[in-house]
Order: structure tokens, then sequence, then C-alpha cells
């Protein structure tokens, strides 16, 4: 089966922080979860370049919107394999390619009667590129996301008929209520659909850095169409002559956060319907990591640097703990103390420490090999058995339980380090009449570590993938616990997580 899975493309008026790292990994960690379980993955992501907020940083800077955007999409482009991001395909809005495929797509929206020629007034924030309604103003008239102050706006422009796609928005929740996940986010958006919606402008006159429309030039449009529809003209071009757009077509999965569930949950769907394209299939809305209180964002200036970040800790070492720390689809805060203590604690003592114990114990007490033997019931059996911890990672992350995945992964790397001290294989060493005993506690230890390794792949690829050459395990599949036999070679490794130097 075909599975593509999209992040948001980010805006370039800045440089990447640790927010945008935070959704690119979400979608890395379920594009190489999807490819452990054979489906057709493609996971892409890139940059929002035209329009307003780029156009307004880019005077700013006294530079040209193009080399603005050059710059900043090459930070991004940069970061993905810096967060060990497995994309297939990154995705710049001013590419020619894009440009001419939502040319092709708005005047179809446009010769199917979806577009009309008015006057706009309203709220304005630059910063989300958002003409925000009476209800989405923050106190004194401000942007709620940026806590700024919004332009009262008049102007002519083209809308999009959004009005008329009420009943079919509606519909469309009823007969797919996993739409949006989670929950309580469809329920936000489905109130907002049912409370009436506005028709929306779709062009803008007075900026140039941007899309023309096809059947007007003098204006362009409106930069959440052209960014919306990246989804969907990538396809068309990602692969150099190859359309991808019968493969892969409807998405299988947006990740976002709140800040953009209106654009996507409403405005998106709408706007397929009204070219005549499958909706996708579904979306998952994330929570912000936040600051102490606030939501982390350039416009805040409470931002971390990602590359610092990986710089000292590593990429998995942070990809573990965003998704271990802030609870996925929830805001959570996030210190640079959190790291060093789930750092130690959990990568370094739990799992690295399980880790090279098991294979120093392979090593000593049966020179290298697994030896052969059936697996322990005291480990695979109960609630936080080993057996049953793919089929649960599965269905975990099926809803898009991101944390909760890990939780259960990490309940069973805690249960084999229990499993080690009860069974003190040291003592049995020493016993002779213990030898098949001991066979049992190392088969079930070292398979059980396989287990777990290949089940935190999506989530820590690079340590995941050393410590998998050690254990001699090519494959990089769903396991299933007892699935191997005994006779592979292993071999010891230094300590995974070493000790950070502060
Ligand atoms: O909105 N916590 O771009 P953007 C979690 N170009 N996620 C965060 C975050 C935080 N503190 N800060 C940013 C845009 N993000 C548009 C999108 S899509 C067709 C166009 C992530 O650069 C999160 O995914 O403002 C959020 O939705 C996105 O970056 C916004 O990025």
């Amino acid at each position: 089966m075909s599975y593509f899975i999209t992040t948001p493309i980010y805006y370039v008026n800045a440089e990447p922080h640790l927010g945008h790292a935070y959704s690119s990994i979400a979608a890395d960690i379920l594009a190489r979860h999807m490819r452990q379980r054979g489906e057709d993955v493609f996971f892409q992501t890139g940059t929002d370049e035209h329009g307003e907020p780029t156009a307004l940083a880019a005077e700013r800077e006294g530079v040209t919107p193009r080399e603005l955007a050059d710059r900043n999409s090459a930070r991004f482009r940069d970061l993905m394999p810096k967060i060990n991001a497995s994309n297939d395909f990154f995705i710049r809005t001013s590419d020619q390619q894009h440009v001419a495929k939502v040319q092709e797509v708005m005047q179809r929206v446009h010769d199917n009667g979806h577009v009309y020629e008015g006057v706009y007034e309203g709220w304005y924030c630059p910063r989300c590129a958002d003409f925000k309604t009476e209800s989405e103003l923050g106190p004194g008239n401000t942007c709620a996301i940026h806590e700024i102050p919004l332009e009262r706006q008049r102007e002519e422009n083209w809308f999009f008929r959004l009005s008329t796609f009420q009943a079919d928005l509606e519909r469309l929740y009823e007969e797919r209520p996993g739409f949006v996940v989670p929950d309580f986010r469809r329920n936000e958006a489905l109130a907002f659909i049912r409370q009436g919606l506005q028709d929306v402008s779709l062009s803008r006159p007075n900026i140039s850095w941007g899309v023309p429309l096809p059947w007007d030039p003098g204006q362009v449009m409106y930069v959440w169409f052209d960014a919306l529809l990246n989804y969907y003209t990538s396809l068309s071009y990602a692969r150099e002559g190859e359309d991808l757009t019968a493969r892969y077509w409807p998405a299988s999965l947006h990740v976002l956060a709140k800040d953009i569930l209106k654009f996507h949950a409403v405005i998106w769907p709408a706007l397929l319907m009204a070219a005549g394209i499958e909706v996708p299939r579904r979306m998952v809305i994330h929570g912000f990591l936040l600051m102490g209180e606030k939501k982390m964002s350039k416009s805040l200036g409470n931002v971390l640097d990602p590359f610092e970040v990986i710089e000292r800790f590593g990429a998995d070492a942070l990809r573990f703990y965003l998704f271990r720390e802030v609870s996925f689809g929830q805001d959570g805060s996030i210190a640079p103390s959190g790291f060093e203590g789930r750092y130690e604690t959990e990568l370094a003592n739990d799992f690295g420490n399980l880790a090279s114990r098991t294979l120093a114990m392979v090593d000593r007490y049966r020179d290298g090999t697994v030896p052969t033997a059936e697996a322990d019931p005291e480990v695979a059996g109960g609630d936080d058995g080993l057996a049953g911890v793919a089929a649960e990672v599965r269905e975990l992350l099926d809803r898009v339980e991101l944390t909760q995945a890990l939780d259960a992964i990490w309940r069973r790397v805690r249960r084999l380090n229990r499993y080690v001290e009860e069974a003190r294989p040291w003592d049995l060493a020493k016993d002779e009449g213990q030898t098949e005993r001991l066979d049992g506690v190392l088969y079930s230890l070292i398979e059980g570590l396989r287990v777990v390794t290949l089940l935190l792949f999506p989530y820590i690829p690079e340590t995941a993938g050393t410590l998998l050459d050690a254990l001699g395990e090519d494959e990089r599949g769903v396991p299933e616990f007892g699935s191997r036999e005994g006779g592979a070679a292993v071999e010891r490794i230094p300590p995974l997580f070493p000790k950070i130097e502060s």
C-alpha cells in the first residue's frame, strides 16, 4: 500500500527552530515505521516561500525575497539530515513546476465557478498571513499567536466561495470520523465549520512576491492557497520524468500543529473539492513546544536552535526527548536541563546499559553467539510482556499516538532490566547445572533487546542501527518476539550514549 506523509512547509522569513524540527521528526517516525511495515512510503517536507511573511522579513533585512528564501530554505533543507529525517523530497514553493501546477489547479477552481471579485475589509496578521475573524482576536485587536497589533485591511481581491462548501464539509466530517485526529481537534474544526463559513480572500493586489492569478495576473495568489497545494503539486515533479500523483494521492497523513488547523481542516478540503481532487485521508494535529509558558516562536524570541542541541546531544537523543517529554497532541514545555536528565537516566542507563550488559554477557558466557533456546515466559507474557509489544506499537502508531507507542516500548526496556536483575545470569554462569537455564535467559535477553531496538528504530534510527548491526540483525522490519533463532554472532560495542561533557 502507498503511504504519503507530509509536514507543513515552513516559512522562510526566519531560520528553523526546534518547533519546526518537531513536526518533521514526528512525520519521520511515522514514515520509518510504515517502511518497516513494508508500505510504499513517500515522505515530504519543505519551505513556504511566497507572500507577506517572507516579503516583509526581506525588507527588514534589506535583501530581496528570493535572496532570503534561498538562504533560509537551505537552512531548512540542511536541518533534515541533521535531525535524521528520511524525507524523499524537499519542496520549495518557488519551484517553477510547483508554480505552474498551482496555476493549473486554481484555474480549474475558477472555471468551476468557485471564485468571484469582491472587497475585503477586516483584520489581518502579516506574520500568520491570515485574515482574522472577530472571535480569533487577542486583547486590543492583536494576533493571539504572535502578540502583535493587527492591521485593518480594505482591498479589492478575488474570493474563494468557501461558504458554499459548508454542507460538503459537514458530510465529510460525519462520514470520516478519523479525518482529523485527535478527536478534540476534530471537534474544534467541526465547530468552526458549523458556526457558519465565510468566503475567503484568494488573492492580494499589493504584493508582488507570489504566484500570479492565471486569469488576472495583476494579482498574486494569497499565500495559503499556493502553500496548501504543495502537498499535491510535488507529486507531479518530485521524480524527474515520472508523475507520482496516481501512486500517492490522496495523501495518507498531513502532520501539523494547531496554529494552522483551520487552513488544513477547513479550507484545504474545500479547495480540493472545488478543484475536483480527492481530499486527503487524514491529518494529525499536534500541540506546541513551549519554553516556560509560551509557544516557542521566532517572534517571541524564545527559540532553541536545533543545530546547537544536536551538536551537544546528538539527533537521536533530541528525537527521543521530544516524544517522551511532550505528550504528542498536547502542548508541552521543554528545557535544556530536561534533555540532560532523560539522556542520562533513560537513554544511557535504561537502554544503553541494557544493551552493553546483554552484549557483554553473551560475549563472555557464550563466546558472542546467541544460544538456541526457547523464550522465557517470564519476559514474553503478561501486560508488559515482550510478546505483545509489536502489535501494541502498531496499533498505537495507527492512531498516531507517538508518545504512547514510545511508552509501550520503554515499559519493555524496563521489564528487560528487571529480568536481568531477577535472573542473575552471572550466578547461573557459575553453576554448570544451570547451562540450559542460562541459555534461556541469554536468548530471552538478546531477543528482547532485538525487539525493542527494532521498535525504537523509527525514533532513534542512528543508534538503533548501530545496535542492530552489533546484534547481527540485518532486517529492519517490525519484529516478532521469539522469531529469531539462535546462532547469530553478536559483538560488544562502546556505550551508545556516552557521558555528555558539561
Ligand atoms: O505556518 N511547537 O509555517 P511556519 C510545535 N508556512 N510545532 C511548531 C512550533 C512550536 N513551538 N513552531 C512551529 C506556516 N511549529 C505555513 C505552513 S503548510 C501548507 C504552510 C511547526 O513556519 C508546526 O508544525 O509558521 C506548525 O504548524 C508549523 O511549524 C508552522 O510553521
